[in-house]
């Protein structure tokens, strides 16, 4: 299939260095995975037991991002990286240090599962942070060398906190799950909207669970993409079997004004646990999407999800055919 789309249907810029491998033509799923998986390997820094369920974006001409690197004490830790082609990383050896002024938000206690996503004039950090449980932590960073904390989003207990790339009828607007202390056995996805980033409410539910891979929970995955047939939203669903949990990845399309109104989603998945560093590792058959890049021009989209919750891998889809592929297996 052809891998260039003649309309621009993603609305942002141009990534002509975007991670990209084309398909391989006895591969028929509208998401394939980079031959280099598992891109980032669980021992790529000294203290790591684990690198997974972590967010790049584009960063000078390069790549930056936060990583989930869980240590060898089992801490979860978020550290800093740079890769000149989003493949081939080099991550800070120490977590990153927040700066806050509010000592009672700002004292670390453990963080997973990041996403940064740029707004006006500045990358923000979202991800599940303790405190008193988990919750949705957010901060933000110019430069990925200096990264300020600000408040917590919600009360505990909340998992997946996503940011929209940009203000959505004036306000900061974020998805979010709100959770349980443990492995939460339930959870829907919902919407909140801000004036400022800290004070967060008109709150809406945006979608539940449905039978199959999404049958247990769901949360958004990476920041969505704006498009011109709404935004796409790339999620994960897991599923409870007899030997645990199964994460699997879906999409969806939300209205652009009203995101909490879902268009179209996914029946089947669109990535699941099969390749074995998906189904072996610290939790096996997990597959976490955390980030996707993009090149409007192209319609490349370069996603990035933990495996297995040990190492980072990465796949790729083109817009139109993804877009394709939710309308005419959506369920909504
Ligand atoms: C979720 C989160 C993720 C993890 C997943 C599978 O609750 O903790 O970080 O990848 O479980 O263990």
């Amino acid at each position: 299939m052809e891998n260039t789309s003649e309309k621009h249907t993603i609305i942002g810029p141009a990534l002509p260095n975007i991670p990209w491998e084309e398909r391989s033509p006895d591969c028929r799923d509208v998401v394939w995975r980079s031959s280099r998986n598992p891109v980032i390997p669980r021992d790529l820094i000294p203290s790591s037991n684990s690198i997974f369920n972590s967010a790049v974006v584009p960063f000078g001409g390069a790549f930056a991002g936060v990583f989930r690197c869980d240590d060898r004490r089992r801490y979860m830790q978020l550290h800093s990286g740079r890769s000149e082609d989003g493949i081939d990383w080099e991550i800070e050896d120490d977590r990153i240090e927040w700066v806050s002024d509010e000592p009672e938000i700002g004292q670390w206690v453990y963080g997973y599962d990041p996403r940064v996503c740029w707004i006006e004039d500045r990358y923000y950090i979202t991800w599940c942070n303790g405190y008193h449980g988990p919750t949705i932590g957010v901060g933000y960073t110019h430069d990925f060398e200096t990264f300020y904390q600000l408040e917590n989003a919600f009360l505990p207990y909340n998992r997946n906190g996503v940011l929209f790339p940009r203000k959505i009828n004036g306000k900061f607007a974020m998805l979010s799950r709100p959770s349980d202390r443990g492995h939460t056995p339930w959870g829907d996805m919902f919407y909140s909207e801000s004036p400022d980033i800290c004070h967060w409410g008109h709150h809406r539910f945006v979608m539940g669970t449905k039978p199959g891979w999404q049958s247990t929970k769901i949360g958004a995955g990476p920041t969505p993409i704006e498009t011109t047939e709404g935004w796409l939203l790339i999620y994960h669903g897991v599923l409870t079997s007899c030997n645990g949990f199964v994460y699997s990845a879906g999409a969806a399309l939300l209205d652009v004004d009203q995101p909490w109104k879902v268009m179209y989603r996914t029946a089947p998945y669109i990535l699941s646990p099969q390749e074995l560093y998906e189904c072996v590792g610290d939790v096996p058959n997990v597959v976490f999407p955390c980030a996707a890049l993009f090149d409007a021009p192209t319609g490349r989209i370069a996603i990035y999800y933990g495996a297995a919750d040990t190492v980072t891998g990465l796949a790729y889809a083109q817009v139109n055919e993804l877009i394709e592929f939710v309308k005419a297996n959506s369920d909504v």
